[in-house]
């Protein structure tokens, strides 16, 4: 949005009517919303909570799969792997980067996500038993999350939109990974193809709810379609995903976990069986199979970081203000540091 008209909030009630009035005019246009303009607080906190929501997704999900880093099967399988969780940690960074835009900073999203304030998504809370769950996990878990983000790119509010492009870009390839592994298994030894399938099918029902509530429980879908910050409804986006699992399961050579799966002429979409809600609710609840161990071991890489914050933190006080970058007094001790760290 351009208008410098709705950059400030005057407290004026025909002002404010004003403002209001050009957000949705906005919005209506499909101009996107930029951190300096006015916005009412809901939208605001309505961002705020599913940015959040999405970067703690990124950084929990993490932790599935880096339990195979050690034990992937060859050390290019495992330079793929590496390469795929470091690029899950550089979404969550560019998720809270936008939400810090909204004037909510970091420090405090990750106390909400480390005292069970806010969620983050469902998928994370269960384990990754064999080798092929990473195949499971880029082909659908990755696949759902290409399905959902991509109208994300359109999402009205700016820095959330363009953070999308970016991590959808990427999300391509963690898919491809996904499938390609999967198939190299699907075509391999007898017992392979068999830990192929055992992957898929306790994958399929969870990445399935990873869209959300039915429409009529989505407790936000309509405002947030009315903002234009959602741009599809969670049950749009599942049947889109099914309609595309469907045939590339077929060409994977595997089976999706669904005896009522059925093309409906008609509705030129895939029917597909009922999904367990009480499952999502339970896991949602913190009762899933790896909820603790999740969160736990979140708040143990915090506290083990701390020393790697304080350090940045130190270093760039050190360097703040005389823009001469490394001065040389020993700032160079904190800034290995900080690589070492980082590295
Ligand atoms: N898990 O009114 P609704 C990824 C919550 S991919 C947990 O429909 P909304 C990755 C919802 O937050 C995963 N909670 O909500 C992939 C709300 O609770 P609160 C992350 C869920 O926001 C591969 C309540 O249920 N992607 O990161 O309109 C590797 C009612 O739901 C879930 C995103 O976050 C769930 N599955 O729609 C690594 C994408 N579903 O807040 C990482 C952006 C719903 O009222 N987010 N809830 O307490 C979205 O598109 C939307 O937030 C959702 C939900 C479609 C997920």
């Amino acid at each position: 949005m351009t208008s410098t008209l709705l950059e400030e909030d005057s407290g004026d009630a025909g002002a404010q009517e004003e403002f209001e009035a050009a957000f949705e005019a906005a919005v209506a246009a499909d101009e996107r919303i930029e951190p300096r303009d006015w916005m009412p607080d809901a939208y605001r906190a309505t961002l705020v909570r599913q940015m959040a929501q999405h970067a703690h997704s990124e950084i929990i999900g993490m932790q599935p799969e880096a339990n195979w880093i050690t034990r992937a099967p060859s050390l290019r399988r495992k330079a793929i792997l590496m390469a795929k969780v470091q690029d899950e940690a550089g979404h969550g960074l560019y998720l809270y980067s936008a939400a810090e835009t909204l004037g909510t900073g970091r420090d405090e999203l990750l106390d909400k996500l480390h005292s069970g304030r806010q969620k983050y998504s469902s998928i994370f809370n269960y384990p990754t038993l064999t080798w092929a769950d990473v195949g499971a996990i880029g082909w659908l878990v990755d696949g759902a999350a290409i399905t959902n983000q991509v109208p994300l790119c359109r999402c009205s509010y700016g820095p959330y939109a363009r953070a999308m492009v970016r991590i959808c870009k990427e999300e391509s390839f963690h898919q491809r990974q996904g499938y390609e592994l999967l198939l190299a298994l699907s075509r391999g030894t007898e017992a392979q193809h068999a830990m192929a399938q055992d992957a898929v099918d306790r994958w399929w029902w969870p990445s399935l709810m990873m869209f959300g509530p039915p429409d009529e429980e989505s407790a936000h879908s309509s405002r947030s379609m009315a903002w234009k910050i959602k741009r599809h409804s969670n049950d749009e986006l599942r049947q889109r995903f099914v309609d595309i699992c469907v045939p590339q399961a077929e060409a994977l050579g595997l089976t999706l976990p669904d005896p009522e799966l059925r093309w409906n002429e008609e509705r030129g979409h895939w029917d597909f069986g009922p999904i367990d809600w009480s499952e999502f609710h339970a896991v949602l609840k913190g009762n899933g199979p790896c909820n603790e161990q999740r969160i736990s071991q979140r708040r143990r890489a915090h506290e083990e970081g701390a020393w790697v914050r304080e350090a940045a933190a130190a270093y760039a006080a050190k360097h703040s203000g005389d823009g001469r970058g490394d001065s040389g007094d020993g700032g160079g001790d904190a800034e290995g540091a900080r690589k070492e760290a980082v590295a």
